[in-house]
């Protein structure tokens, strides 16, 4: 039998995001919003602590156990194939609790950061590959684009369901919520640093 490779591509592109449609059902999304409600949940905070200057929201903690470990398995899954196509980071697995985040209509957002890559950063292994799982429909809420600044300045459509992965040194931000509700789920792959 001849050799019949079965990796995504034979070269990568290195582009500034990807996205997984139809990452997870409706019923997923659902599931998944349940789970992070029921959690108790905190303002979200930045590297100095809660600002709200820089970010306003709320989010709870899903950590890996037998009602979430499938949505752990499904990210992998999605994470392995998106960074095999599009950037082949060394990269490991999840090293932080999976964030469920919350705008509220009272003009939540989160303004430009990045996740990762920072001189000041301590996290060991660090954040190389962000992803932000879209638990809302666009009719769902209005602002709230999610944006990612790098070679250009990209809108990404909102769809329940969408998974977006971006290198977590990219520049990104979700503009304030000025009406209903946007709801994430956010992950950071991690690996040995970047040389
Ligand atoms: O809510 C999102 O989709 C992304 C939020 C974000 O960038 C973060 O939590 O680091
Ligand atoms: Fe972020």
């Amino acid at each position: 039998m001849s050799y019949y490779s079965i990796l995504p591509h034979p070269t990568f592109d290195g582009r500034d995001y990807a996205t997984w449609e139809d990452g997870f059902t409706e019923e997923e999304c659902n599931e998944i919003i349940r789970l992070g409600e029921s959690k108790d949940s905190f303002n979200s905070s930045v590297t100095s602590g809660v600002d709200t200057g820089i970010r306003k929201s709320l989010n709870s903690w899903l950590s890996v156990n037998k009602d979430t470990e499938w949505i752990y398995q499904r990210l992998g899954n999605i994470s392995r194939c998106l960074n095999g196509l599009h950037w082949r980071f060394e990269i490991s697995g999840f090293n932080e609790d999976l964030q469920y985040t919350r705008y509220n209509s009272d003009k939540s957002f989160y303004g430009w950061h990045i996740d990762g890559g920072g001189e000041s950063k301590s996290e060991n292994p660090p954040r190389k590959l962000s992803m932000t799982l879209q638990l809302s429909e666009a009719s769902e809420y209005e602002g709230g684009d999610f944006q990612i600044h790098a070679s250009k300045l990209h809108t990404l459509p909102k769809k329940k369901g969408l998974v977006i992965a971006f290198p977590s040194y990219c520049l990104h931000q979700v503009q304030p919520v000025t009406s209903g509700y946007r709801r994430s789920l956010v992950v950071w792959l991690c690996g040995t640093a970047f040389k």
